[in-house]
């Protein structure tokens, strides 16, 4: 293949052209076309060092439908249903980015620059993403980036666990560090499948571990399991299971939730439920993935359950701000990592502009129902005026109450940032690789980056929490949270307790069951059958 002829092309794309010389080769030819939607990119152009650090996040929710039209070449698919939640993940990777800039302590001769990628919940568009990354070119040839621009350092993502399989598997090839925020799955512990993996959230071998001990912990010995049909729900409830039916629990369903819309098998789970003695549900689920049974269950009224939660739909205002959730999934418990406030964080929400770049041109239109786009306004719309304000709404996007994950993505990339800054105060002739030698962090190798990963250790601003990994993990922590009712008619998340999987066996699970209220309102603990 002639790759020279590919970079001549210029067919490399950016959002923001902001960085003008960082692909010379293309750039020269003044090239800046708008294609690859979801790419953001920047960096400030001041007399510094820059390292860039890749980002993955999976802001949209699914592919769009493409026909399969086979006579005219086939387009990189777009992607449909805009999260707010996630979009808040993204914005926090470039808030983190822009404080340690302002840093004089980390980094002082170095700027760091970024490429965010959208995964849009796909394995296919994070594998997009990574090659995209890797080459630095729009189209996905291994093993190639064109121009001498600032070294790549990591990339942040990908998202959930299948998205994270599939883009380390890429990385890992190249020794090239992946830090993941919210990819928990128990595979990922492989350093031998996944050699540079790392990642700020814990393996959910703990999760499960946690959620069979707290059936335990109430007597119970029927259980109903419900999984989403991908890495993180498969093996999530399949530790589950081993761990409990050890114990003598007996499992009374297994179900798996559709990726893909299908109104029949969501129906027959909801029957599932109804027709089962069980009481007690336990759902390893993504919230995106378990919104259509919660919206089944609140049509068929199904009460009178007691739902157990995983992390990832623990806090999910998609599914807890449900009107009329209360009686249905009032009661619940669940599992969530460690929460934190981030100072100056919804300030850098608030200021988040629609003239930003195209992700935040499509969050405002969504936010504010109006199109900054002149053809659509043709077309009838109604136009963005800039008057909006973000101040006056209370949506997910700027809710900064439970920043789990967002704190998980701050931590990466400070990670990202700790290990670079430790490469490159390296002191020359006492450094870790062969002869004592530095890495230069104008163009270190990413297996060198790697090792500063490996052996790193930072206190996190802010919350003073210690971060190091082991073997590429960090230690299994889960507050215990339980679904009760606000006097507004809402859910607020009451912290019954937690699980501390470094602490003696004995004490690693401890639940006040005084502070629990079940469905119904109830206080005595519900029986499994
Ligand atoms: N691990 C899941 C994905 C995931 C997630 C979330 C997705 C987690 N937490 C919150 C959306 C919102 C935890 C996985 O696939 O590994």
């Amino acid at each position: 293949m002639d790759l020279t002829g590919l970079s001549s092309k210029g067919r490399f794309l950016m959002v923001l052209c902001i960085v003008s010389y960082l692909y010379k080769s293309t750039a020269a030819e003044g090239s800046c076309k708008l294609k690859a939607k979801f790419n953001l990119m920047g960096y400030k152009e001041v007399e510094k060092k820059t390292v860039v650090i890749g980002g993955m996040f999976p802001v949209h929710q699914r592919l769009t439908d493409t026909d399969s039209n086979t006579t005219i070449p086939p387009e990189s698919s777009d992607c449909e249903g805009f999260n707010f939640r996630t979009f808040r993940w993204a914005q926090t990777m470039l808030f983190a980015l822009n404080e340690i800039n302002s840093r004089n302590d980390i980094l002082p001769d170095t700027e760091l620059g970024y490429v965010i990628y959208d995964s849009c919940f796909t394995i296919s568009k994070a594998v997009e993403g990574t090659l995209t990354f890797l080459t630095g070119q729009d189209e996905a040839v291994p093993n190639y980036r064109c121009g001498d621009g600032p070294p790549l350092s990591a990339l942040v993502g990908a998202g959930g666990s299948d998205l994270s399989i599939a883009t380390a598997r890429i990385l890992g090839l190249y020794y090239f560090p992946q830090m993941s925020y919210a990819s928990s799955c128990s595979v990922l512990e492989s350093r031998f499948q996944y050699p540079t993996f790392l990642r700020t959230i814990p393996s959910d071998e703990h999760q499960s571990v946690a959620m069979a001990k707290l059936v335990l912990h109430f007597g119970w010995t029927w259980v109903g399991t419900i999984a989403a049909e991908d890495d993180y729900g498969k093996y999530g409830i399949k530790r589950f299971k081993e761990v409990v039916e050890e114990a003598g629990v007996c499992i009374s369903f297994s179900e798996t939730l559709p990726k893909i819309r299908n109104p029949e098998a969501i129906e027959r789970i909801v029957q599932t439920v109804l027709d089962s003695t069980a009481k007690i549900i336990v759902v390893f689920s993504s919230d995106v993935d378990l919104s259509p049974l919660v919206g089944e269950l609140l049509r068929n009224n199904v009460t009178n359950r007691t739902w157990i939660a995983s992390e990832a739909w623990v806090t999910s205002a998609a599914i807890s701000r449900h009107p009329d959730i209360l009686p249905v999934l009032g009661g619940t418990i669940g599992f969530a990592v460690k929460r934190a406030d981030i100072p100056g964080l919804k300030e850098h929400l608030l200021s988040v502009t629609p003239y930003n770049d195209s992700l935040t041109e499509e969050f405002w239109g969504i936010v504010f129902n109006c199109t900054m786009n002149y053809r659509q306004v043709l077309s009838g719309m109604r136009r963005c005026t800039r008057e909006e304000m973000l101040e006056k709404l209370n949506n997910t996007f700027t809710d900064v109450s439970q920043l789990r994950i967002t704190y998980n993505v701050y931590k990466a990339v400070y990670a990202v940032a700790h290990a670079l800054h430790n490469l490159e105060d390296c002191k020359p002739h006492s450094g870790p690789f062969e002869n004592n030698t530095c890495a230069d962090i104008t163009k270190f190798e990413p297996w060198q980056l790697m090792y500063y990963l490996k052996n790193l250790r930072y206190t996190v601003p802010h919350t003073g929490e210690e971060i190091y990994f082991n073997n590429g993990d960090v230690d299994g922590f889960y507050e215990i949270l339980n679904w009760q009712s606000e006097s507004e008619g809402g859910i607020t998340y009451t912290h019954i307790g937690y699980y501390n999987s470094t602490a003696p066996p004995e004490e690693r699970l401890i639940i006040n069951n005084g502070s629990i209220i079940w469905n119904n309102d109830i206080l005595e603990t519900p029986r499994s059958v």
